[in-house]
């Protein structure tokens, strides 16, 4: 290792500035200065985080290419983090403004990882992680090509490989076999789940209706690209395809598809969990209810998202919803639990009136047709936006119902209603903006949120502050929205880029079989981990660390299946938020 000598004198408190002096050697990298390891936008409020107690204070911006510094400044007083139990000093590089690709050198510690400023900052960032959806494709052969060499795999789960996707198992209540070959696989493991995908899919579509002149253009290198539709689109309806396999005839959608165990650590194609089936409650209906209103929900945003792609597709995705709405209001309470010998993963969801009140959102913003606003405006006492819960998430879906109604867009919207939607949204927006700017990390997150997928959470409320940011832009908003992906991208107190394949220092053995399957060293790109979990245990080094401080209680295991797994529903809104990041285009 390279030990450089540093001498400072003593710094102004931060001034951007164009020094020549440029180091003799590398600098000495450290975990004790964290940074969102992609960037920064060059109008917002640019922090490092320091937990050295070595730090005499003094820290400068340099310039990577050169060393040369572009800021100095001193770093802020210590304060303790309370859900890491860092100390931790803030060092404030705001007004650095210059465009390129920099470090942290902070006296007496060492160097942050490099990362950019500027307006362009996470547009690669935001193309890996809505590609990791190509990477999940079920039922055909993957390559994820030039770059990424040999991260590969033959076609899976359909025919002519030893599962096809799929025969009914008895808990469907059907017999036989259904061609239902699509679709992503969930997480780490093959399964394919509707209940998940509908969150995801909802919010990669989202991703495209909020945000379309910034994403329509962005070439996936997919075996869609260069048709007529966006490849965020054709990556989406590789799911979507999938999803109306799921539904019965009577509207009604069976809850997953997947075989009665979980397999184990092989790629897709040697699939070793046995059989695949379509699985459902195991009692009539046999179909449940959330699957079935998060499916009407997902294919009426479709429905108005592809008709200027595909007239034929929209329309049939507006039929699939209009009968799972009419099967789910037949069937309110029909909830899944595993059973009959499965035992692969539940999504078990005991309340589906905020699934249904998404789908009478969605189709009232689809269609503008009187028996869907009815029934938004009859279901959506108890739903209310709030910051004193964990956001919306796959058992949740009621800021996306809400959210869906107040930007439907329709004439005949109640005034009443989307005033309450918006004046909560905002209120909510100001508690949580608080919050993050308290946050040793500056994350949204409270103690309580360290769950099991609390990476899809912090990317979950910067989805929050962006639809409060629409509502009424603030520039607290949207800053609350990017500190939050600055926790994901690397502020935290691993100092690790929650994301595979990105930025400096990310999860190396993530709970994903074809990660651990393959001949490849690293894992497969684009992925966010679960995250810090406070109270799971998983047979991983997760169970030694300590119950608490909950961020810390993240491992970069692949048995940790529990803080170190990826999935749909987490990468999806972090699609959202780097798309909200995205340089704006007419
Ligand atoms: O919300 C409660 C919180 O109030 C409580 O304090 C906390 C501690 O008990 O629990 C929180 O709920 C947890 C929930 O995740 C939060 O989303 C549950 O305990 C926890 O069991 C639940 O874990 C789910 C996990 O499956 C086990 O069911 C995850 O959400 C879910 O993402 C995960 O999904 C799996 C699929 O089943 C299979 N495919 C992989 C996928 C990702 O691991
Ligand atoms: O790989 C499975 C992962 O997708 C699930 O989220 C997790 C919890 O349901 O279970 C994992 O499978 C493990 C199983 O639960 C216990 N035996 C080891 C399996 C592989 O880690
Ligand atoms: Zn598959």
């Amino acid at each position: 290792m390279v030990v450089r000598a540093f001498t400072f004198t003593l710094l102004a408190a931060g001034a951007a500035c164009h020094s020549p002096s440029a180091p003799s050697s590398a600098p000495v990298p450290s975990t004790a200065v964290k940074v969102d390891q992609v960037g920064y936008l060059p109008d917002e409020t640019k922090l490092a985080m320091v937990t050295s107690d070595a730090a005499p204070g003094g820290f400068t911006v340099r310039r990577a290419g050169d060393g040369s510094i572009a800021f100095r400044g001193a770093l802020g007083s210590a304060a303790l983090d309370a859900d890491s139990g860092d100390n931790i000093r803030a060092a404030d590089f705001s007004s650095l403004r210059e465009s390129g690709t920099f470090y942290l050198d902070v006296e007496g510690v060492g160097a942050s990882p490099r990362f950019e400023v500027s307006a362009g900052a996470f547009a690669a960032a935001f193309r890996l992680a809505l590609r990791a959806y190509y990477g999940q494709r079920c039922g055909t052969a993957v390559d994820l090509g030039p770059e990424f060499p040999g991260y590969t795999h033959a076609a899976c789960h359909r025919e002519g490989t030893p599962n096809p996707d799929a025969a009914f198992h008895p808990s469907s209540g059907r017999d036989g076999s259904r061609e239902a070959g699509k679709g992503w696989h969930d997480a780490g493991d093959y399964g394919k789940y509707v209940v998940n995908s509908g969150i995801s899919t909802g919010e990669l579509l989202w991703t495209y209706e909020w945000f379309a002149s910034r994403v329509r253009d962005v070439r996936l290198d997919i075996p869609e690209s260069g048709d007529a539709t966006p490849d965020i689109l054709d990556e989406a309806r590789w799911n979507l395809e999938w999803m109306l396999a799921m539904q019965d005839g009577d509207g009604g959608v069976w809850h997953k598809l997947t075989s009665e165990r979980f397999g184990s650590f092989v790629m897709p194609e040697r699939d070793d969990g046995g059989p695949r089936y379509v699985i459902g409650t195991g009692s009539p209906p046999y179909k449940s209810t959330c699957a079935t209103a998060d499916l009407a929900a997902v294919m009426a945003v479709a429905a108005r998202l592809y008709r200027p792609f595909d007239a034929g597709f929209a329309g049939r995705c507006l039929d699939a919803a209009t009968r799972g709405w009419a099967w789910a209001a037949a069937h309110p309470s029909v909830v899944f639990r595993n059973c009959c010998g499965v035992s692969t993963g539940e999504y078990g969801d005991d309340r589906c009136d905020d699934e249904r009140l998404w789908a009478a959102a969605e189709l009232f913003r689809t269609t503008g047709e009187a028996p869907y606003q009815e029934a938004f405006l009859a279901g959506r006492a108890a739903a209310r936006v709030s910051a004193r819960e964990y956001p919306q998430d796959w058992s949740s879906v009621k800021n996306m119902a809400l959210w869906a109604y107040y930007f439907s867009g329709q004439p005949a919207a109640d005034a009443a209603a989307r005033a309450l939607i918006r004046a909560d949204t905002l209120a909510a927006a100001d508690d949580i903006a608080s919050r993050t700017e308290a946050n040793g990390y500056r994350v949204s997150l409270r103690s309580a949120d360290y769950v099991w997928g609390s990476n899809g959470g912090a990317a979950n409320y910067g989805v929050l502050m962006v639809a409060a940011n629409a509502m009424q832009p603030d520039r607290r908003y949207g800053q609350a929205a990017l500190d939050d992906l600055h926790y994901l991208l690397g502020r935290n107190t691993h100092g690790l880029c929650f994301v595979t394949r990105l930025g400096t220092r990310s999860p190396r053995h993530p709970h994903h079989r074809p990660s651990g399957a393959d001949a490849q060293p690293e894992p497969w790109p684009g992925l966010l981990v679960g995250g810090p979990n406070r109270s799971t245990r998983d047979g991983s080094g997760l169970d030694a660390l300590p119950a608490s401080p909950p961020a810390r209680r993240y491992v970069d295991e692949q048995a940790s299946y529990a803080s170190n797994e990826v999935a749909i529903n987490w990468n999806a809104p972090l699609v959202f938020l780097l798309a909200s990041a995205l340089p704006a285009r007419e």
